[in-house]
Formats: C-alpha cells, structure tokens, sequence
C-alpha cells in the first residue's frame, strides 16, 4: 500500500448512549499501539490528540439523552475532520457512534469542496437510522447516518452539508434493526447487507459491488467501523453486544479488501468501551484489523499454493 499521512484523532465522546466508558477508547487505542502499528506500515503518523467538547446552550430534551452535549460534540468534530482531511486521511478514535454525526458532516464539507462524492461504508450491528423523533432509546448514536442521508428531524443540529445519496451508503453486518428504521431504509436505496446474506453468500460480494461503485464515481470512502460488527466472542468490549457477528476471519477479509481497492479515505473506529474489555483484547483486535485495513498481510496476493 502506498504510503499515507494518517492522522488521528481521539474522541473521548461518550454521550450518545447511557452507558458510559467509550470516552476511554482513544488511550485504549493508543495503549494497544494503532500509531505504532501504522508507523511499521510505512505511514507517516500524526497523532493530534483529543478533540475537546464544546459547549452549547441547547437545553435538552425527552426523550433524547444528553441532545445538547451531543450537537456541541458534533460542531467540534465536524471542524477536525474538515481540516484533518485536507491534510491527508483521519482516523478517528472514538468514543461511541454519536462521533459519526460530526465526522460525516466533515467529511461531507470536505468532499463538497473536493468536488467528489462521499461514499459511506458501516460495518455495524446496527442501521444507526433512527431520527431524534423516531428514536426509542433517545440514545443519538443510532442517529448519525439519518442525519448524513438528509432525514427530517434533525433542526437542532447543524444542517449536514450536501446529504449522502442512498446509493452512496452500504451497510454491511445488520442485525438489529428497529421498525421505524426498517420502513425508512426501505425508501432510501441504502445497500443493505444483513448477517443472513452473509451466512449464505459470504462477505466478499456484497463489499465487491459498493467499492465497484465508488470507483467508478471517483468517490471519497469513509469507513465507519462499530467494534459491535463484531461477534461479541472475540470482541466482547461493547455497551450493546449484538450475538453472532462477523468472525475475525470474515473482518480481516473485508479489511483485506479494503486496503487492495485503495479507495479508504477516513476511518472511525467506534464504540470500543475498554471497561468492559477483556486486558485489552478488543482494543488490540481493532488494532489489527486496521493494520490490515492499512496494509498488513500475511503474503503479497496472489499467493501460489503447492503446484
Ligand atoms: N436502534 C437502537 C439500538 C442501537 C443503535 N445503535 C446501538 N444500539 N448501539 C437505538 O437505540 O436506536
Ligand atoms: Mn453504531
Ligand atoms: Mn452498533
């Protein structure tokens, strides 16, 4: 893989849910060795610290959790991932989902002064579709590709620069998905790739078709990838475990697949909550998946077995 500028960004945002302890994950991150890991790929790594909170008068509001704290974290981020992204590729250390509604914005700004389109992939347990009105939780990191895709809604958020198109998003891991966000998906064109599909058809496919389009569309990519895409078994350090996710083989694949098409623009990485972690294990398995995400490998493709 070709050299890149990769910039990190910690996120210690932890409002989008009740739950608390994702605000550890940017040190986690750290601790497990992500720059290190990169800088041993040949990146030139820049790590730019935490990106502070800012404050809004927003009063909140039932049922949403914490709707204030949640709209000052997404202006702040929102300025980071448009500046960073001029610099070279974020990634940004979260933190739980909500952090999304920032780095969209972002990189939606940034993709519009580019003059590309910004092409979004979720590996995820979940749609993150629901709306500030349509939310049963009140927990806003369900929110975040709602509000990308342009949902009504959202008035107390900054209007999100040029919504993603449906066709310009994949979902690829679903497994909890809530009625109101099964009925609104189903208008959108979203590519919507469950665990069934997967289990049958295997994982490649699916992933095969969006970067087909992206690259056609000369597009940006950003890969917002929710530690609970994961199967809780080899990635138990999640607030909302989900059972029977993607095994380690099948994210190391889409990982794999990722780093080859060359097309990955900016990453998060999202919901890891070390309190709940096993000494450190999903922290370094998210570690790993990005280092084959930025070029490790086993052997250079295509390998030769015995003839
Ligand atoms: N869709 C549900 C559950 C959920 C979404 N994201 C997570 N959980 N982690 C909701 O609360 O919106
Ligand atoms: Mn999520
Ligand atoms: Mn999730």
């Amino acid at each position: 893989m070709t050299p890149r500028d990769v910039i990190l960004l910690g996120v210690p945002l932890d409002c989008g849910k009740r739950r608390q302890g994702c605000r550890m994950g940017p040190d986690a991150f750290r601790i497990a060795g992500l720059a290190e890991s990169l800088s041993e790929l040949g990146h030139r790594v820049r790590d730019d610290g935490n990106v502070a909170a800012q404050a809004t008068d927003l009063p909140d509001r039932e049922p949403l959790h914490a709707l204030g704290e949640t709209v000052g974290w997404t202006r702040a981020i929102a300025k980071a991932a448009e500046d960073a992204a001029k610099d070279g590729m974020p990634i940004f250390m979260g933190g739980d989902h909500a952090l999304s509604l920032g780095s969209l914005a972002g990189l939606a700004a940034h993709a519009q002064t580019a003059d590309r389109p910004l092409f979004v992939l979720w590996l995820d347990a979940h749609a993150d579709f629901n709306t500030p009105a349509t939310t049963e939780s009140g927990n806003l990191h369900g929110t975040p590709v709602a509000y990308a895709y342009g949902c009504k809604g959202f008035e107390d958020f900054p209007p999100f620069p040029a919504p993603i198109p449906g066709n310009q998003i994949a979902m690829i891991g679903l497994r909890s998905v809530d009625p109101a966000e099964r009925a609104a998906l189903a208008e959108t064109g979203i590519h919507l790739t469950d665990m069934r599909v997967i289990d049958e058809s295997g994982i490649k496919r699916p992933l095969a078709v969006f970067l087909d389009e992206v690259t056609k569309a000369n597009g940006l990519l950003h890969v917002s990838f929710d530690t609970d895409f994961l199967d809780p078994q080899i990635a138990p350090a999640v607030g909302t475990t989900v059972p029977g996710g993607a095994t380690m083989r099948e994210a190391h694949l889409v990982m794999e697949l990722l780093c080859d098409s060359g097309l990955v623009t900016s990453l998060d990485l999202v919901e890891l909550n070390p309190f709940l972690d096993h000494a450190g294990q999903t922290a370094q398995l998210m570690v790993d998946l990005t280092a084959s995400l930025m070029g490790r490998r086993i052997f250079d493709r295509p390998t030769r077995g015995p003839q």
